[in-house]
């Protein structure tokens, strides 16, 4: 008798821990801070979008959801590399991405750097825009995250400190700094250069030491790292690929927010998103290419590559455009190639 009482009263606390451990997640208490990835602060499009989306979710939750950036990588030590892995594993709360550095984790996500895949703005817009988007946004769920909206880091053009690029062979044994996706390598290395992968952190030392020649990046990020400084005398405008960026927070912090808390936080970021986009191209969509004249001003000789040049370069990345598109996944680079043949 005795022993069995003991027995049903171990049950039940066993039940009662039963129950804890199965508590919804909406039960579960707020952080009293989230955390939320960039790889470049305010100076930056990239970073006044992550002050913004912070900015309109703890106004509009009235506190309840107090997001803290947290520039250059700084979570994962400033390897962006490992930015995707540790959202998953929740050691980040929230992140502004590029698709180049969720490439490693992300196979589908390289679309973005086929050398030559988008022409223009409204070829990326027919991509995050369109079907591709959607499908992208699947593919990342999938892996464990919840995306949100889009933002733009933008084209990447060449800079370098050497001479103006106008065709492959100007690159010639020049040393380029590239990002953490292995198309990177393979596609400099096709160009006939010598591509070294870094972090955005040790990207500027490198530079200004001249133990690289040069660099690739949006000339948004140019202007705010002053890379003038730095010795980029040169920049060739040639689109060769663009970086959007992906608003997601964590799994178990998502679904620890209530629904109304989850819409403030989505739609805050498409806002946020929009407004990074509509800063990522100011003065780079023509007919207003101000932002093209600042960098001339800077001191700075800016080739713009002529329909025959940009031929020449994309015959010589095309073993690279082919090789990845079997990595990416070919039903989806043919998706992509036709939503930018029907563009608008
Ligand atoms: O590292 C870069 O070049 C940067 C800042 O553009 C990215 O994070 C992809």
């Amino acid at each position: 008798m005795h022993k069995s009482f003991a027995s049903l009263a171990l049950a039940s606390v066993f039940g009662v821990v039963a129950l804890t451990a199965a508590a919804p997640a909406a039960a579960q208490k707020y952080q009293t801070e989230y955390r939320l990835s960039t790889v470049v602060g305010t100076a930056f499009p990239w970073g006044k979008g992550g002050e913004l989306w912070g900015k309109l979710v703890r106004e509009r939750t009235n506190g309840r959801i107090n997001i803290k950036m947290y520039p250059g990588v700084s979570l994962v030590a400033g390897d962006q590399t490992r930015e995707f892995t540790a959202i998953r594993q929740g050691v980040i709360d929230l992140a502004i991405g590029s698709t180049i550095n969720w490439s490693p984790q992300i196979k589908e996500l390289n679309l973005f750097s086929l050398p030559f895949l988008m022409p223009d703005y409204a070829a990326i817009d027919a991509l995050t825009h369109g079907e591709v988007g959607k499908q992208i946004f699947r593919i990342v769920e999938k892996n464990g995250v919840v995306p949100l909206a889009w933002g733009e880091n933008g084209f990447r053009e060449v800079t370098n400190s050497k001479r103006p690029i106008h065709a492959p062979a100007d690159m010639k044994g020049l040393k380029f700094r590239v990002v953490g996706s292995p198309i990177y390598n393979e596609t400099f290395t096709a160009l006939g250069a010598n591509p070294t992968q870094m972090s955005w952190a040790d990207a500027q030392p490198a530079l200004a030491s001249g133990a690289v020649d040069g660099q690739e990046n949006p000339l948004t990020i140019f202007t705010a790292a002053k890379m003038h400084t730095l010795g980029q005398k040169n920049v060739t405008l040639w689109h060769y690929v663009a970086d959007p960026l992906i608003f997601v927070v964590n799994k178990e912090v998502w679904e620890s927010w209530t629904p109304a808390d989850r819409k403030i936080v989505a739609d805050a970021a498409v806002e946020a998103g929009k407004e990074v986009i509509r800063l990522a191209r100011a003065g780079l969509v023509p007919p207003d290419e101000s932002m093209v004249k600042t960098v001339e001003g800077l001191g700075v000789n800016v080739v713009r590559v002529s329909a025959a040049e940009r031929t020449a370069f994309v015959k010589a990345t095309r073993k690279v455009y082919a090789k990845w598109t079997r990595t990416i996944g070919a039903d989806l680079v043919k998706k992509a190639e036709q939503s930018i043949a029907a563009r608008k």
